[in-house]
């Protein structure tokens, strides 16, 4: 039977969604406009007042908000309360200098619970559950996401964080976890340090898992849902908006649904801001409409999806993103071929030899650009001739260039030769800009 944590909120009709929306639309702008002078410059710059906003439709002739806005305001520009009513602030690890800061005030961090209560119910967990969570606990929204929603669904929640995997193991055993929170890589690490220790997933009483803070391939959920025994769930976050439950799957596992009633979710065209057609991807914009802290008025995430209106057999009426491919930041251009790391995964994990730990290495030789992917492969491989080697390598090579239209060099290593993730794993190395 489907579980919700909120079934009134979770399968509202659509009109009471937009109302709902709209409401909250309307006292966010006034709100912001009042309390955060950057954005009422923004505003004003564009003749925008908030008595302008009479529908819900009048939500695009607001601007855009980007990470460089983040970084312009460092540390507390966007904050839209006094710093006396914020209890809490996360941070994203910026790769270049500043991380962008977000803070909560206690409704926000309620609300956050809420979400991820739901999340988790959506995988079948209750109050009888025990929860463990392996991402990261810290400044990263990971961990103290996941555990206030698990805590607020009154399941035992084990803040396990993230790393020593084999004790990690051990608690999942002892324990009796029967749903794990972590990235998906970090869950493939626990499998094979679970095989390494001499147990077998029926060791395990895991029922599901909630995986997520990083794209991840169909192909790599069967292979993780088949090694822990589990089912494994898609959960979507970032830092700027909330963290892990933004959105999550159902047990349809056909898209994650979006808690509309917090969030106001658009599709735009990454380049030119304008909407896409209905069903079309592109970048995904979030408007916050109930946070208190850090409310975000069309946050550009550059997360590429589509959204999906369709009614969903689960029940629940809050629409349905993609799982989405990757960051735009994160696609590869190679010789003028777009492509996001996770297609090459998807390719790569279709083959049954390969192990789903690999590489993926951009260069520039002679200005041209090259792609070159590390894989790991079974041993029996590695053991067969040379002439099975070379085979295989080509298969896995034309793979790659009849499904994605790009040429690859295929270089096998040894298992266990990539290093493993803990947390976010790091797919690609791209000596590209190195060279420059
Ligand atoms: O990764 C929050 C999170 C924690 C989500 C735990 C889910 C679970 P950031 O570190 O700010 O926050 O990174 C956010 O990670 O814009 C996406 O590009 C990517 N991302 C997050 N979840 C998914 C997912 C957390 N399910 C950035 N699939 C986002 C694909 C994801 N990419």
């Amino acid at each position: 039977m489907e579980k919700f944590w909120n079934k009134h909120v979770e399968t509202m009709n659509r009109e009471q969604i937009r109302e709902t929306q709209f409401d909250k639309l309307k006292a966010l702008v006034t709100n912001i406009y009042t309390n955060v002078p950057y954005y009422r410059d923004k505003m004003q710059v564009l003749g925008i007042y908030p008595g302008d906003i009479k529908t819900l439709d009048d939500l695009s002739s607001l601007p855009f908000t980007t990470k460089q806005d983040l970084r312009d305001t460092y540390p507390f520009g966007l904050f839209a309360v006094p710093m006396e009513q914020i209890v809490r602030l996360h941070a994203s690890s910026g790769t270049t200098g500043k991380p962008t800061v977000v803070g909560y005030t206690r409704r926000d961090i309620e609300m956050w619970e809420e979400c991820m209560a739901r999340c988790l119910a959506m995988e079948g967990a209750d109050k009888s559950s025990r929860v463990q969570v392996s991402y990261g606990y810290g400044l990263f929204t990971g961990g103290l996401g996941a555990h206030y929603g698990a805590e607020k669904m009154g399941a035992v929640t084990i803040p396990a964080s993230s790393g020593n995997t084999q004790r990690q193991i051990m608690m999942m055993i002892d324990f009796g976890v029967t749903h794990l929170c972590c990235t998906p890589s970090y869950a493939m690490n626990i499998a094979e340090v679970m095989q390494e220790m001499g147990h077998t997933k029926d060791d395990f009483k895991l029922i599901s898992g909630c995986f997520g803070a990083e794209p991840w391939s169909d192909s790599m959920r069967s292979e993780i849902e088949n090694r822990l025994g589990l089912h494994a769930y898609d959960i979507y976050g970032l830092s700027e908006i909330m963290g892990p439950s933004v959105s999550h799957e159902c047990r349809y596992q056909n898209g994650l649904h979006i808690w509309e009633d917090n969030f106001i979710a658009e599709i735009t065209n990454p380049d030119t801001g304008l909407p896409v057609k209905p069903g079309e991807s592109g970048d995904l914009v979030i408007t916050t409409i109930n946070k208190e802290g850090f409310p975000l008025i069309r946050y550009k995430t550059r997360d590429i999806c589509t959204l999906n209106y369709e009614p969903c057999g689960c029940g629940r009426t809050h629409v349905r993103m993609s799982k989405p491919a990757g960051r735009t930041d994160d696609m590869l251009i190679i010789r003028g071929v777009n492509v996001f790391p996770s297609q090459i995964e998807s390719v790569l994990l279709s083959i049954s030899e390969i192990q789903p730990h690999y590489q993926i290495i951009v260069d520039r030789i002679n200005n041209s650009d090259t792609l070159t992917i590390e894989i790991e492969i079974d041993e029996s491989i590695f053991s067969d001739d040379i002439k099975g080697i070379e085979d295989f390598q080509k298969t896995a090579g034309n793979k790659i260039n009849s499904v994605l239209g790009i040429n690859a060099k295929i270089r096998l290593v040894e298992p266990k030769s990539i290093p493993r993730s803990e947390g976010k794993a790091k797919r690609v190395i791209d000596r590209r800009s190195l060279n420059v």
